[in-house]
């Protein structure tokens, strides 16, 4: 067979430099502060940065908008402190993963304020302008092109005075979409991702790269788009276009006329990681089959998604079982071609301790490192998100001024308007709002963790004195240290990277259990995701000759399985 790609047994870390590391007392992290913390990084066994984005930018959904994308924002430094990193990297013999963000651009990108000058302007087809519903004035409700709600609250369109027309955004007003159904919108964008692999990055994660093919057009392919009006969100006047813009009709096409412009025959162990709101299994197998060429691996949403109901908003009760029979499909589904990405946290979405685990202090520490184990021990590439490793939890946020994310912001507003109770709004930002995951790394027990000298732009978790690096990093029954070990035992043993998956116990509601199998190689994998205890030798009997080979507690009963508990035997 084949040799298996480099990435099998590669673990990618995740940077958010504006809570990374501040290296000038601004209160933002910076490129500064990531060289400062690298020790960090290599202490924990890492082969992959990814950084989230850090050219210039408006800033409007924190660095999700770019103004320009061949330079570093001043808030973040300089080309020439990119350039150090990638060598900084690259001399620990680590790779540097950029973030790709090419559905849409700021609207203060160069491109926009061109297009948006005028009807006539050679960009304006670079975007997606379209005219008011017939009979309708443009502005008047209702008369938006489709009734598509964006992801960030209200409609997709915004209307533009100056010229009658509308432009599409998925996301905030601020970040129009751009239209790849346009050839030189296609070559620009592929000519930029050349530029930065010439300076020497090794790949990179695509923002909501799935979205980048859309369907708007109408009968006989006029562009009245109003034929693409979505099924009704209730409570709202809009509607979901998710089906004209998930996956749409051209999106394998771009992705290997991108492969082909961009990455086929460059030397060098290069990644490229797509990421897809709303992927299925069937899509996501045709996108990572090396024979199609398009990308090596996708994040997809299916488990971050088990506790919403109508919205992210509406937060529903989390079922372990729903969890196992999700990741079950995805593993089962991506075994004999294509490849998984697995992940708890990022930047979007909460801290995991606080969502899957029980941040509760008697049991943080022992969820935080067997929901560890149990990802670590999946067929896939393991994420870890800043602070992971450390056990952080979500923030005890008191009152809404405290949100700083355009996501929760605009829903806070739109929620006010349609009469919901404050209270309710307020409890569910405290529980999914995204900058749970933002506030500032938590280094040490100093008052801003040694993250600013300045003030922190989002404050620091009060949890800080207990949660930090420092207190944890010589500390080997630490969260740290346990994803030292899941991260080296990735790298050593080749039945974790490559081995077939197979779910033990589907049925069962707080026990996760599975194999991983490679010629002669077996491991158990048992992961109690309840405070129950449970006898493992009832549940598997096999388990009894099971040679340790990895666990988050001490080895104490070989019988029972304690309350957050995780095992990794040999039984092969
Ligand atoms: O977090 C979400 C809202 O509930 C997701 O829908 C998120 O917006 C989606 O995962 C896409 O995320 C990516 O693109 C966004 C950006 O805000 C996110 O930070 C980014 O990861 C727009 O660029």
């Amino acid at each position: 067979p084949e040799e298996a790609p480099w990435w099998t047994n590669a673990v990618v870390y995740q940077v958010y430099p504006r809570s990374f590391q501040d290296s000038d007392g601004d209160g933002i992290g910076d490129l500064g502060g990531i060289l400062q913390r690298l020790d960090h990084l290599a202490d924990l066994g890492v082969d992959v940065l990814w950084l989230s984005p850090v050219y210039p930018s408006p800033q409007a959904d924190n660095g999700y908008d770019i103004s320009d994308y061949q330079d570093i924002d001043p808030l973040f430094g300089t080309l020439a402190q990119l350039d150090e990193l990638i060598t900084a990297l690259h001399a620990r013999g680590m790779k540097l993963l950029m973030d790709l963000v090419v559905n849409h651009t700021s609207d203060e990108h160069p491109w926009f304020v061109e297009s948006r000058s005028s009807p006539a302007s050679p960009k304006r087809d670079w975007y997606w302008w379209r005219p008011p519903r017939d009979g309708l004035a443009g502005g008047d409700p209702g008369a938006e092109p489709t009734n598509w709600q964006s992801f960030f609250s209200g409609s997709t369109w915004e209307y533009d005075e100056a010229s009658g027309e509308y432009y599409l955004h998925l996301f905030d007003r601020k970040q129009p979409d751009l239209n790849w159904e346009n050839p030189a919108v296609r070559q620009a964008v592929y000519a930029m991702m050349r530029w930065w692999l010439d300076r020497g990055v090794d790949g990179f994660r695509m923002d909501v790269i799935n979205m980048i093919s859309k369907d708007l057009r109408g009968r006989d392919g006029a562009p009245d788009g109003h034929l693409h009006d979505g099924p009704p969100i209730p409570g709202t006047a809009l509607g979901d276009g998710s089906a004209s813009y998930i996956c749409g009709p051209r999106i394998h096409e771009f992705l290997n006329e991108m492969h082909r412009e961009v990455f086929a025959g460059r030397p060098g162990a290069l990644l490229t990681v797509g990421e897809m709101p709303g992927v299925t299994v069937e899509e996501a197998r045709l996108f990572t089959d090396p024979a199609r060429a398009e990308v090596d691996m996708v994040f997809q949403f299916e488990h971050v998604g088990l506790d919403h109901g109508s919205s992210k908003w509406d937060v529903r009760p989390l079922r372990m079982r729903s969890l196992k029979a999700s990741f079950g499909r995805w593993q089962a589904g991506l075994a004999d071609v294509g490849w998984n990405s697995l992940y708890w946290d990022n930047h979007d979405q909460p801290r995991a301790v606080s969502r899957f685990g029980d941040d509760s202090p008697e049991f943080r520490r022992d969820s935080a490192t067997c929901l560890a184990t149990l990802l670590h021990l999946h067929r896939g590439t393991p994420y870890v998100y800043q602070g992971q490793e450390l056990g952080m939890a979500n923030y005890p946020f008191a009152t809404v001024d405290g949100f700083r994310d355009v996501e929760s912001v605009n829903h806070f507003g739109t929620a006010m308007v349609a009469g919901q109770d404050p209270a309710a709004v307020l409890t569910a930002l405290r529980r999914m709002s995204r900058d749970n995951a933002r506030t500032p790394v938590q280094w040490d027990g100093s008052p801003h963790a040694g993250f600013t000298t300045g003030t922190p732009w989002l404050p620091v978790n009060p949890d800080h004195v207990a949660w930090n690096a420092a207190a944890q990093r010589d500390d080997p029954s630490s969260v740290l240290a346990h994803y030292r070990q899941l991260i080296a035992l990735r790298h050593e043993e080749p039945v974790v990277a490559l081995g077939d998956f197979a779910m033990l116990l589907p049925d069962h509601d707080d026990v996760y259990a599975f194999t991983r199998t490679l010629d002669d190689r077996v491991l158990l994998v048992v992961c109690n995701l309840s405070r129950t205890p449970y006898r493992l030798t009832d549940l598997l009997p096999h388990a009894r000759d099971g040679r340790w080979v990895l666990g988050n507690l001490p080895d104490e009963d070989p019988e029972l399985l304690r309350p957050w508990e995780a095992r990794v035997l040999s039984i092969g």
